[in-house]
């Protein structure tokens, strides 16, 4: 029987809908939804995966048990209770904070995972927090809890209306964008131009997006700071155009002393940008009849993430361009994990509660920086992590130094992996417990509502049952949470509480949410109502939302936060000091990977190689290389071999590697990723790198040298 089926791709951020036709239990095709109102048919090559990993025979199906080097399945009873029992015996032995969880980028696209998340979390009773967000947008998050009071306050660049849009570090065209939920991208930034307005990109690496945008500049790795506060020192320069939403702000005459000691001269040598070309780009932005500069990965996974995150916002507060058509605004999602009853709702946020044992590193959102794992785990002493959860990750290959985390893994007492596949992580858990696939599934983007250029809403329900055998990521956080806490008190409350999201289930408490949210009550939104609307329904333009959405106690825009403002002197220090020579190490992304975990689908991985090191053929001639070398790069941390390829696409002194290759590691059962293994950039980035103020990675801008061999 041929079936068709409507939902959202949960693979990026994007939220593109699918149509996806079914013939006797198995997928025949996957196109793009025309009819749906946001993404209207657009997909990227990676859609059709979702039929490959619903097939993949490497994919896990039942609990695994490791017995040394064999892995032998067992029922999921004897699994859940084994695992609360392992994990309640290190914590009984050891402290609660002795167990660590790593929660990886999938949870954020599994909405079973982000409703059971906060409780199953609750329920381990640990500081020792961690998850993919401190090698990401945490500096995005810190500043925006600073400035504006909630940490998913999150400023969305309005694309569909601006006419001058500044991106540094972002290559949407490659990754389909992020905090910036637009599905279809190309046509969105196209269509600025088509109407006449511009787009500039602010980037080490000539990326697709930089190809097809009106300017591209070089700049130097980890910079970006500086020419942002050498803009504002232009647009400050006279007295500032009146704006509503300046009424809003507080600590406009702390920036403007500030940012007076960063002329573009002074800025121009560490940047790599003339003063001519910063005087220019900061008067096309602040004349423009709207505009927005956006800031993403490329700006936080570096030493100086939050202070970026911060200056873009104020660049777009004191030029006019916040809360406002054409600026950077903020989405009213249906269901707003903001406002939600507390047992579900992500906190406003807070920073320095407690610390990491070794390094001593802030706390942030309740979490602390993923660069402290391994060595929290090495250490010996009072505090040491004995056992780890991983929840949809792959740390081993997406955290900086993953060689020494690979070295702390097989130390742990105990290590439980809630993930479909063995990869480079999970291999060295004594239990994997496996989640359905993603069709098996329905579902509801929590996130990225909150994250859109648009407000729309949609709910896609599986398109298989699940095996009755099989148990969701949702399921097995009920399973898990309920046992430890049985285990720990026993509470009678404890267990209502479980057995009552037990019965909710997902769905219900979406349901429970639209009801509550902005566009619920009386005659409003429920899951019913949005689920009738199989491709989505249109929810209207972004509008502004200031000041009432503020969350400061201040009530105002902070522009000034004291910890951002006494940062400077560190951006001072580092960066206005002559560096040394030599090659600086960026990352890239290819538009058929995702992040390390599509390189088991066949047609993702097929063509020519794509993890080489780009090198600039001036350099190449410096060092003596030819392209199609094979080079060895080598770090503070780690050396890797990759063949050389020569481009003018990166900049003078820059070279970059993909982020999330090296496979082929042993015990990883992975057939097709390991034959196209590559190398892993995060054997080469330094967990000493941090941004200091979030902790976060400082993924990009890692010192290399380049050899033959
Ligand atoms: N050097 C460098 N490092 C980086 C980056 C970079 O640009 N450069 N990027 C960083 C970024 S932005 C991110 S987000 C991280 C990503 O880092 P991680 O989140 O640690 O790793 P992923 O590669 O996304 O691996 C995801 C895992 O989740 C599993 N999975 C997929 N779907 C589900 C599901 O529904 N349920 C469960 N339980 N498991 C599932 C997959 O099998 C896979 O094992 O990497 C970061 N690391
Ligand atoms: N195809 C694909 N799509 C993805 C992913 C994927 O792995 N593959 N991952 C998803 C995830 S989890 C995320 S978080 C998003 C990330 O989405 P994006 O932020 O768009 O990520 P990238 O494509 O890595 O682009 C980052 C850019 O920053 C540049 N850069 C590096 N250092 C600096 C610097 O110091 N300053 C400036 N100005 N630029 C710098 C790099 O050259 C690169 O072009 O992508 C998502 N989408
Ligand atoms: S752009 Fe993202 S959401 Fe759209 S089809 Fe590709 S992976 Fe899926
Ligand atoms: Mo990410």
């Amino acid at each position: 029987m041929r079936t068709v089926h409507f939902r959202a791709c949960n693979l990026c951020e994007a939220m593109c809908g699918v149509r996806i036709e079914v013939n006797d239990g198995s997928v025949v095709s996957i196109r793009g939804d025309e009819h749906d109102p946001f993404s209207r048919g657009h997909l990227c090559p990676k859609a059709t995966a979702l039929k490959d990993l619903h097939e993949d025979p490497d994919r896990l199906r039942t609990p695994m048990r490791r017995d040394g080097t064999r892995w032998q399945p067992v029922s999921w009873d004897e699994a859940f209770d084994e695992v609360a029992q392992r994990l309640h015996a290190v914590q009984r032995a050891h402290g609660d904070d002795a167990v660590a969880v790593y929660l990886g980028n999938p949870n954020v696209h599994n909405t079973g995972s982000m409703i059971f998340g906060p409780q199953f979390i609750r329920a381990l009773h640990t500081r020792s927090r961690y998850s993919a967000t401190s090698v990401d947008q945490l500096p995005h998050m810190l500043a925006a809890y600073w400035m504006l009071g909630h940490q998913l306050l999150l400023p969305v660049p309005d694309v569909d209306r601006t006419d001058h849009f500044l991106i540094l570090g972002a290559n949407p065209l490659a990754s389909n964008g992020s905090l910036m939920t637009a599905p279809g991208i190309r046509h969105r930034l196209d269509a600025i131009r088509a109407r006449g307005g511009k787009v500039i990109v602010i980037d080490p690496r000539r990326t697709e997006t930089a190809a097809r945008a009106d300017e591209h500049h070089f700049i130097r790795p980890g910079t970006d700071a500086l020419l942002l506060l050498a803009m504002l020192h232009e647009v400050m320069k006279g007295p500032v155009r009146h704006s509503a939403v300046l009424e809003l702000a507080t600590g406009l005459d702390v920036i403007r002393t500030l940012v007076s000691a960063y002329s573009p001269e002074r800025v121009s040598a560490a940047t790599g940008l003339s003063a001519e070309t910063i005087r220019r780009l900061s008067h096309d932005f602040s004349s423009a009849r709207s505009a927005v500069a956006y800031g993403r990965i490329g700006t936080s996974v570096q030493p100086f993430g939050t202070v970026c995150a911060w200056l873009i916002t104020v660049l777009n507060v004191v030029t006019g361009n916040f809360d406002r058509p054409g600026g950077a605004m903020f989405p009213r999602p249906a269901f707003d994990p903001r406002a939600l009853p507390k047992a579900f709702a992500t906190g406003a946020g807070s920073h320095g509660r407690w610390r990491s044992r070794v390094r001593s590193l802030p706390e942030t959102g309740g979490e602390l920086p993923v660069a402290t794992l391994a060595e929290d785990m090495l250490s010996p002493g009072p505090g040491q992590l004995k056992a780890l959860v991983t929840i949809a990750g792959n740390p081993v290959l997406s955290t900086p130094n993953g060689r020494q985390l690979e070295r702390a893994l097989p130390g742990l007492d105990f290590m439980v992996a809630i993930d479909p596949y063995l990869n480079e992580t999970t291999r060295f858990a004594n239990v994997v417990l496996p989640p359905p696939s993603a069709l098996e599934r329905g579902h509801f983007d929590i996130a990225f509502h909150l994250l859109a250029v648009r407000d729309t809403v949609r709910y896609g329900p599986p398109v298989f049952e699940k095996p009755t055998d099989a148990r969701h990521d949702w399921q097995i956080l009920s399973a898990l949470g309920a046992r430890l806490d049985a285990l720990r008190s026993g509470s009678v409350s404890k267990r209502l509480t479980w057995a009552a999201l037990n019965r909710l289930g997902p769905e219900g408490v979406l349901d429970l949410g639209l009801r509550l949210g902005a566009r619920g009550g009386l005659g409003g939104l429920t899951l019913r109502k949005v689920s009738a609307h199989v491709h989505g329904l249109d929810l209207g333009p972004l509008e502004p939302v200031l000041p009432a959405a503020l969350r400061t106690r201040s009530k105002t825009i902070e522009l000034a936060p004291a910890a951002l403002v006494k940062d400077l002197a560190r951006l001072e220090q580092t960066l206005l000091t002559p560096t040394p020579g030599g090659l600086t190490l960026i990352n890239r992304r290819h538009q058929r990977d995702c992040n390390s975990w599509l390189h088991n689908v066949p047609k993702l991985v097929s063509g020519a190689a794509r993890c080489t090191l780009m090198m600039h053929p001036a350099d190449a001639d410096e060092h003596g290389l030819n392209a199609g070398d094979q080079v060895t790069i080598t770090s503070r941390v780690g050396e890797v071999s990759a063949p050389l390829e020569l481009t003018d696409q990166v900049m003078r002194g820059v070279v970059s590697l993909p982020h999330g290759y090296g496979h082929g590691r042993e015990g990883a059962r992975l057939r097709v990723a390991n034959a196209h293994a590559g190398v892993s950039v995060n054997d080469l980035s330094d967990d000493g790198r941090i941004d200091e103020l979030s902790g976060n990675a400082a993924l990009s801008g890692v010192p290399v040298r380049v050899t033959r061999g």
